[in-house]
């Protein structure tokens, strides 16, 4: 068995990089595009890397969103876990800037009536796009607030008409060692999958996305689609997919490929069930002013949309089916 590189954030200390507000980094960004422009530095670092994003239109739901303040542009581009790029949180900003997210396209097969290969524009095009201010929590025990941009799963799965065996919704990411420096190394079972019951996946919160703070998203954080399913652990929400298909049974999922005592299929946020090795119980929002004491708030059941999809799970034993 591969040991599962997940750690407990236990760490108080923030680096200055990360508590840049979405103002400065702005203006930073500025700054660094005109250095670019006349030549004086290359366009290789994280952060120009994320300035390549282009603005999108969307309409805000504050019906979908909750208040806590949204944590920075830079705090969201520059603590990330995207494995293909590397296993620590810096490696996705610094080592995705070869990747290429255009042109794309998306399989989709198994138990559906419509497959086959679209354009990222063709699963676009009937989707007008929203932004959520949802609650992301890690199973590390750190959490951030994120403006996703994006439309309803269920409005995109609908599109391919699902039979009646369609019982789960799997997910894969794209395969491209050449541009993912990760892939070269065994961290994980290559390509990275995910999967979602069908209830889950229609679940009016499901959103996949194609943004953050009105912008695409960057390659650190998916580019140029991913899944964000709030109320489940951040390992759940597939980055840069290419693949969905329609099955009857539960589909594989890589953490708990990796480390099956560690990671379920379900991995709803749980602060009950602790993880094996730490408690779930309360987590460090990224950015809050941490210095002497270390700052933690309680995780809520469900990350705090227990309201919404406590009714999905009623008859399980949330303990065995972690
Ligand atoms: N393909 C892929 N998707 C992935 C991961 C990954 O390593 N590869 N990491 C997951 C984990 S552990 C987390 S916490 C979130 C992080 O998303 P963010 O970097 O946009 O905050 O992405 C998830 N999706
Ligand atoms: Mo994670």
């Amino acid at each position: 068995m591969r040991i599962s590189r997940h750690k407990p954030e236990d760490c108080a200390c923030i680096r200055p990089s990360e508590i840049t507000a979405e103002a400065t980094y702005l203006n930073r960004r500025d700054v660094l595009k005109a250095a670019v422009a006349t030549g004086l530095i290359t366009s290789a670092s994280g952060s120009i890397q994320a300035a390549n994003s282009q603005s999108l239109v969307t309409v805000k739901n504050p019906s979908f969103s909750v208040s806590d303040k949204p944590n920075a542009y830079d705090e969201i581009t520059n603590y990330n876990n995207f494995y293909e790029f590397g296993t620590s949180k810096e490696d996705p900003a610094q080592h995705s800037g070869a990747f290429k997210p255009k042109p794309w396209s998306v399989k989709i097969g198994g138990e559906c009536e419509v497959k086959g290969s679209f354009t990222l524009e063709d699963i676009l095009k009937p989707h007008s796009l929203e932004e959520r201010i949802y609650r992301f929590r890690c199973v590390e025990a750190w959490s951030m607030v994120i403006p996703w941009v994006g439309f309803p799963l269920k409005d995109l799965l609908g599109r391919f008409k699902p039979t009646s065996k369609a019982k789960y919704v799997a997910f894969k990411t794209i395969m491209r060692p050449s541009e993912m420096p990760g892939q070269r190394f065994h961290t994980l079972d290559w390509p990275y999958v995910e999967g979602l019951r069908m209830d889950e996946a229609t679940h009016p919160l499901s959103l996949m996305a194609v943004g953050l703070y009105g912008k695409t998203l960057p390659n650190q954080n998916g580019a140029p689609l991913r899944l964000v399913v709030p109320w489940k652990y951040g390992f759940k929400n597939i980055k840069s997919i290419v693949e969905i298909n329609f099955v009857e049974k539960q589909p594989p999922s890589s953490w708990n490929i990796a480390n099956p005592d560690e990671y379920g299929f379900y991995s709803n946020v749980n602060p009950t069930v602790d993880h094996p090795r730490w408690s779930q119980a309360r987590e460090r929002r990224i950015g809050a002013s941490a210095g002497l004491f270390n700052a933690r708030q309680e995780t809520l059941m469900f990350n705090g949309y227990e309201a919404q999809v406590a009714s999905l799970y009623k008859d399980m034993d949330l303990r065995r089916n972690f």
